[in-house]
């Protein structure tokens, strides 16, 4: 089992660092320690009856193990006048073998053994939620573009946007597990850019989207209120994806890191943006908005395979070590944000980015862009920017392809424990493979 125990402040980094992504709120995480105790110091104090060869016996014992003793001193003991007490320090990279030693000079040796420390390895396990209500510590880790914009934004320079930002990352910041999620009065002008975007897209879909999300779409349309005229509400689309797979939507200020976002989809919850990209940049904009969300990522988590497989990459994410999730970002930044796949003789988009952007969707399936085969051992390394067009998408052989192989990716995950969520309690259980 694993005991939760130091606190190190963590810096909030991940792939998305090199993009001038500044960290508007560092918070301190906790971490956990590894539950073995692979290279860690361990100490013992161990007494002798003064008698030729006694501690001879004793040393062989680890001999005999293959544990190095790496300090040993000795003293008379001031307890018993005849026996004197070892103090040794030794590597504990052999955990089990050494508990047999201390067994056996307690038992068949008759030594008396008291064991100092046993300090622990530095490796840790980041921390990772372990309820669904955990997911409120989330709330102020958010990197760049939450209520402040950088320079190269179009809000920048507009005062009236920036302070609309701040109203929404205010909400965020609020929100608790639980609560319904604030419904908003969008104004004349983000309803303008709503309709922009939403009558582009729609027209583009019917050619230019996969089926799964051609399906679902029509749903929207009927019971969340998806209309060129109407910003859906979070709170009813959270509802309705409720009814249909158990995701929920809870809302988040700006880009949180990966670890957190992955983290979310274990709990079958997505993080949403609730304000809209600025008016002057509708077919584009570089990061997640209310558009981005409802009309890339909303549809597909309407699935119940995509929903099963989202929540799979999200548990696989928890407690996994930095290089792991940097490379299962990479992956998903590829697949569920900027995927194509093949559908008959024709190329699809399927990632939330694309399904979102009317300039990109259409650039994407022009033939300016390079297409290559998704293979996740290329896929997972290959470097991207987040502020424009991708000049690489990766093809899969159809939907499925897509989420099979990101799926065995992600059980690849090393990882001293298994994880399996509990939607009875809502909590993940943590299953200790020591
Ligand atoms: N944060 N709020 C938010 N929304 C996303 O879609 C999102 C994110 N952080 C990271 C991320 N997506 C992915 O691109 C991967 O890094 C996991
Ligand atoms: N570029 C997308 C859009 O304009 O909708 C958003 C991508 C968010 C990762
Ligand atoms: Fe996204």
């Amino acid at each position: 089992s694993l005991a939760v125990n130091t606190y190190i402040s963590s810096s909030l980094k991940d792939s998305l660092k090199n993009q001038q992504l500044c960290i508007l709120q560092k918070k301190e995480s906790v971490y956990i320690e590894e539950p073995s105790n692979k290279n860690g110091v361990i100490s013992l104090i161990f007494s002798l009856k003064e008698e030729v060869g006694a501690l001879a016996k004793v040393l062989r014992t680890f001999e005999e193990k293959g544990i190095n003793l790496t300090h040993i001193e000795s003293r008379p003991s001031r307890l018993n006048k005849d026996e004197y007490e070892f103090f040794i320090n030794l590597e504990g990279k052999n955990v089990p073998a050494l508990d047999k030693i201390i067994k056996s000079l307690r038992n068949d040796i008759g030594v008396t053994v008291h064991e100092l420390s046993r300090t622990k390895k530095k490796d840790t396990v980041p921390w990772f939620p372990r309820s669904i209500q955990e997911l409120d510590r989330f709330a102020n880790q958010i990197l760049s573009y939450g209520a402040e914009l950088d320079a190269d934004h179009p809000g920048f320079t507009d005062p009236v946007y920036r302070a609309r930002r701040k109203e929404f990352a205010d909400i965020a910041y609020n929100y608790r597990h639980g609560q319904p999620i604030p419904r908003v009065t969008y104004t004349e002008e983000e309803k303008k850019t709503w309709g922009t975007v939403f009558r582009e897209l729609k027209n583009l879909y019917p050619t230019h989207a996969c089926y799964e999300h051609n399906h679902v779409f029509p749903l929207l349309e009927k019971y969340c209120g998806y209309r060129e005229d109407n910003i859906p509400q979070l709170e009813d689309v959270s509802k309705f994806l409720q009814t249909c797979t158990g995701f929920r939507l809870r809302p988040v200020a700006g880009l949180l890191s990966s670890r957190d976002f992955l983290a979310g989809l274990a709990f079958r919850v997505f993080h949403s943006t609730q304000y809209i990209r600025h008016a002057s940049k509708p077919m584009y904009t570089p990061e997640p908005d209310i558009c981005h969300e409802l009309l890339g990522h909303v549809p597909l988590f309407a699935d119940p395979s995509f929903a099963q497989f989202s929540q799979e990459i999200g548990l696989a994410s928890l407690g996994a070590p930095d290089d792991f999730i940097e490379k299962l970002a990479t992956v998903y930044w590829f697949t569920v944000e900027f995927g194509l796949c093949k559908e008959g003789d024709s190329v699809k988009a399927y990632g939330a980015g694309l399904l979102s952007s009317f300039g990109e969707l259409q650039y994407c399936l022009s033939n300016k862009p390079e297409l290559r085969p998704l293979v996740l051992e290329n896929t997972s390394v290959q470097e991207y920017n987040v502020t424009e067009f991708q000049p690489t998408y990766f093809v899969a052989e159809s939907f499925n392809d897509a989420k099979e192989k990101l799926r065995k990716f992600a059980q690849t995950i090393p990882r001293p424990f298994s994880v399996r969520y509990n939607p009875y309690t809502q909590r993940i259980e943590v299953l200790d493979n020591a």
